[in-house]
């Protein structure tokens, strides 16, 4: 990919040096002097609706940053899909090496990605997966598994109620859903629905709080003037997870993990954001399954893979743990994989 780029801005320098072909100065955005010889990726990134995104931000612009063999283009899809099509497309014009796409939600892909296919221009997915009919039309994904993450903490929370004795018909829980269509909201819906049927949980609501703090509180402070028996709130990010427990105390409820005793119950994932961690701290959030944002080095290294003329796997699943600070559950076994409960705080 580099040489083709390479030849085309040499072959142009010539020309425009020479005064052949137009009398125009080329003023193209993507032709500048300092890029010659780098590798142009163009990283379309979803939002900055969250911690956890502005981390997976940081991480690829560290990864693709000056001084690295690199040009990075960024364009913010703020939360919206239209906006990543548009940036594929000005990506497509501009004539990258490589498109990063980290998708707003799963499905609508598939013309515009099959625009970078013709284009010759190879995407790799980061973080959440598209839903196309031919996978060809990526090269790679590198992420979470999301239903894993799900059934971590719904395990931990099934561990809980035997170490306490609560009678899994006792757990009222409302599940504060992310993105509604992502690749994140799916699984780890999925993780607390399969869960709720194997143990006999009552899933009391599920309402889409956009993994956004604000949209946490409003949905909490709804649900909690509807129903009155919600002991469980699983927020599929800490942002929501911030704002359900602004509700539960602006409602002159306790968050916590005293069930038994009318406190209500945080379930959060992540663990990026520092007002989660220090509410974990002070027993307001009782377990966060880990959400790694890093995938900056992860997706530099695939593309130096093809680069090198390798095929990469195509899907890259990332290590993640999962924490809390009660002591009741250490470990936790899902799918056969025993995990070690971590406590954020312990050095
Ligand atoms: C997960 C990512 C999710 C995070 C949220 O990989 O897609 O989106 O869990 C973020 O915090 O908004």
């Amino acid at each position: 990919m580099k040489n083709k780029k390479t030849f085309m801005w040499l072959l142009l320098s010539l020309l425009v040096l020479t005064g052949c072909g137009s009398s125009r100065p080329v003023q193209t955005e993507e032709i500048e002097n300092e890029d010659a010889g780098k590798i142009v990726v163009g990283f379309s990134q979803l939002g900055a609706e969250s911690d956890w995104r502005s981390a997976n931000t940081a991480s690829m612009k560290e990864a693709f940053g000056d001084g690295t063999g690199y040009s990075l283009v960024f364009k913010d899809g703020q939360q919206k899909q239209t906006n990543q099509i548009t940036a594929i497309r000005t990506f497509i014009q501009q004539d990258v090496d490589y498109i990063v796409l980290a998708p707003v939600m799963e499905s609508g892909w598939d013309s515009v990605l099959t625009e970078a296919k013709q284009a010759d221009i190879p995407v790799i997915l980061v973080d959440r997966m598209v839903d196309v009919a031919d996978r060809s039309l990526y090269s790679c994904w590198v992420g979470s598994d999301f239903e894993l993450e799900g059934k971590k903490v719904c395990e931990w929370l099934h561990q809980y109620t035997l170490a306490k004795g609560i009678a899994p018909e006792d757990l009222h829980i409302v599940d504060l859903q992310g993105t509604f269509g992502s690749t994140a909201q799916l699984g780890r819906s999925r993780g607390l629905n399969e869960a709720a049927l194997e143990h006999g949980w009552d899933i009391v609501a599920l309402k889409d709080a956009d993994f956004t703090q604000e949209k946490g509180r409003e949905v909490m402070a709804q649900l909690l003037r509807e129903y009155h028996n919600i002991n469980v709130v699983y927020c599929e990010n800490d942002n929501e997870a911030i704002g359900a427990i602004k509700a539960i105390e602006a409602a002159g409820l306790k968050a916590g993990a005293d069930i038994e005793n009318g406190e209500i119950m945080v379930l959060s994932f992540d663990g990026i954001n520092e007002e989660a961690l220090s509410y974990m701290a002070q027993g307001k959030i009782a377990c966060i399954g880990e959400c790694n944002p890093h995938h900056g080095p992860r997706v530099e290294a695939l593309i130096q893979s093809i680069e090198d003329g390798g095929i990469p796997e195509k899907f890259n699943y990332v290590e993640e743990s999962i924490f809390s600070t009660i002591k009741e559950v250490t470990t936790i076994t899902v799918d056969g994989q025993q995990y070690t409960v971590a406590n954020p705080f312990d050095n």
